[in-house]
């Protein structure tokens, strides 16, 4: 090799090296420029977005999702027949014809609804935002919309219930987010797929009746933080990448700092969520729905921000009457999966489907009760925390803030030591328990800790040890690798 070509390669690998030491901070690598197509409808930005709304969001890492619909009238059952599929899909399963459907709308009358209880309950879960279906596929809506009969305006209960919410929420301090779903089962010019030109005609029409939906609700609402799409992944919709990023758009431009999912979009070539060039459209990426990443293989999705949304049973979003049909999470498991979402720093949101009548299920009352007095005790590693660049270990979870470092221990060893895995260069300088009791904490190898989990340890629930860290000052030369 000649010195000037070793010279380059020389620095080529040590730009990949430090690459890589980056890698954790550092925003998805964009594909080599010579390497990406041009696209007019692909990401409006790389990595992530870093103004105090999006902070906002992120910081906020738990909510609540609330879907509440006609569906929850029949409650999964359909002239006798209990159809154990998701209740808010009960129309499809059912193949109920929209005229019929919609008959239930005389049956709307939440008399027991009280927003202000709902917003009480959702802070005293520790929720910091409630996303909530304003309309769902069956294409009910929760607020009077102009644009539409099908609207809660035209049944018995006549009031703004959406109106109701955002207002309670937001007196108690609580974001409201709004689910929208563009899929809309009951409107004529709804179309999974463009196949002939009567279809593309019907489908503009049904996206400039969407665009006037989104618009008023916007409008009207003003304290919206975000738009969650849902029912975007037809054809339909592939073919009109150009209309989402229109809608996102259209949003920002009417809500100053409003966030929007992954999934409303589509680019040029109908890729979705991630763009051709592999960018995330949006400003947090959506598909984490009943499951998440793999604390070890998938930390790619540090690099972005995300939020994942989760059901209590199986896969049941509306209000089902019968719970039995599938398993059903306990609270500790629900709060494993939010502990999990935060410790690679995504959101999590925990779904309730409230009954027909306007209360919730005794299930879901418990299940907000109980993960409301863990948060209220340890909220201190969920709220503003993220992923810590700490390598996993079989007692739990870690989250990080500043120079602290949270334990989430959910499997506690019979040893009842815990391996704390440190990156080269971190110290521990000290650990505690979040009411302030100091907890022991030994070097045991270079870049490994032993963290003692005293009698302080509940074996009963989760408990949480903060670590002080410092970066960049660990002293390793006394270690010596073993010769083999
Ligand atoms: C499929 C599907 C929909 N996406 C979830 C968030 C629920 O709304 C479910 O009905």
């Amino acid at each position: 090799m000649k010195p000037t070509l070793f010279i380059r390669f020389y620095c080529f690998v040590c730009a990949i090296g430090l690459a890589s030491i980056f890698q954790s901070q550092a925003q998805p690598r964009p594909l080599p420029a010579e390497q990406e197509i041009p696209l007019q409808y692909g990401a409006d930005r790389l990595g992530k977005r870093q103004d105090a709304a999006m902070q906002q969001f992120r910081n906020h890492r738990l909510g609540a999702f609330i879907h509440w619909g006609l569906y929850a009238i029949p409650g999964g059952e359909w002239k006798g027949k209990m159809y154990p599929g998701a209740a808010e899909w009960l129309k499809s399963w059912a193949n109920v014809p929209s005229d019929e459907w919609m008959q239930l709308m005389q049956q709307w009358n939440p008399t027991r609804f009280d927003a202000k209880a709902w917003a009480r309950m959702a802070r005293q879960m520790g929720v910091k935002y409630v996303k909530i279906t304003t309309k769902h596929h069956e294409g009910f809506c929760l607020w009077p919309s102009q644009y539409t009969s099908y609207t809660v305006a035209n049944t018995p209960y006549q009031k703004d219930l959406l109106g109701e919410m955002v207002k309670a929420y937001n007196a108690e301090g609580i974001d409201v987010h709004f689910y929208f779903s563009v899929m809309d089962w009951s409107h004529p010019d709804w179309r999974y797929d463009l196949k002939t030109r009567e279809d593309s005609v019907a489908f503009r029409r049904f996206l400039d009746f969407t665009d006037n939906q989104l618009r008023e609700l916007a409008t009207r609402y003003s304290t919206v933080k975000d738009f969650w799409f849902d029912g975007t992944w037809d054809s339909s919709i592939k073919k009109n990448g150009g209309w989402t990023a229109h809608v996102e758009r259209m949003l920002k431009e009417l809500v100053p700092g409003v966030t929007i999912n992954s999934r409303l979009r589509a680019d040029d070539y109908g890729k979705r969520h991630f763009d051709s060039n592999g960018h995330l459209m949006g400003d947090y990426e959506s598909g984490y729905e009943r499951k998440l990443p793999d604390p070890v293989k998938d930390l790619k999705v540090t690099r972005w921000d995300w939020e994942a949304c989760m059901t209590v049973p199986e896969n049941q979003w509306g209000y089902h009457k019968d719970w039995s049909l599938s398993y059903v999470k306990t609270p500790m498991e629900v709060l494993e999966r939010i502990v999990h979402a935060v410790s690679m720093g995504g959101n999590m949101v925990v779904n309730f489907g409230p009954q027909p009548d306007g209360d919730f299920r005794p299930e879901e009352k418990e299940l907000a009760a109980s993960i409301g007095r863990w948060m209220k005790q340890n909220g201190e590693c969920i709220y503003g925390c993220d992923y810590a660049g700490m390598e996993k270990q079989d007692w739990g979870y870690y989250t990080r803030k500043g120079n602290n470092i949270y334990m989430v221990v959910f499997n506690l060893p019979f040893s009842r030591r815990l391996k704390v895995k440190v990156p080269r260069k971190l110290r521990i300088d000290a650990a505690r328990t979040l009411d302030g009791k100091k907890v022991e904490v030994t070097e045991a190898a270079r870049d490994e800790y032993i963290v003692l989990a005293d009698r302080f340890a509940s074996e009963k629930e989760p408990f949480v040890i903060c670590l002080s860290v410092e970066d960049g000052s660990a002293d390793s030369s006394r270690y010596r690798d073993a010769l083999t």
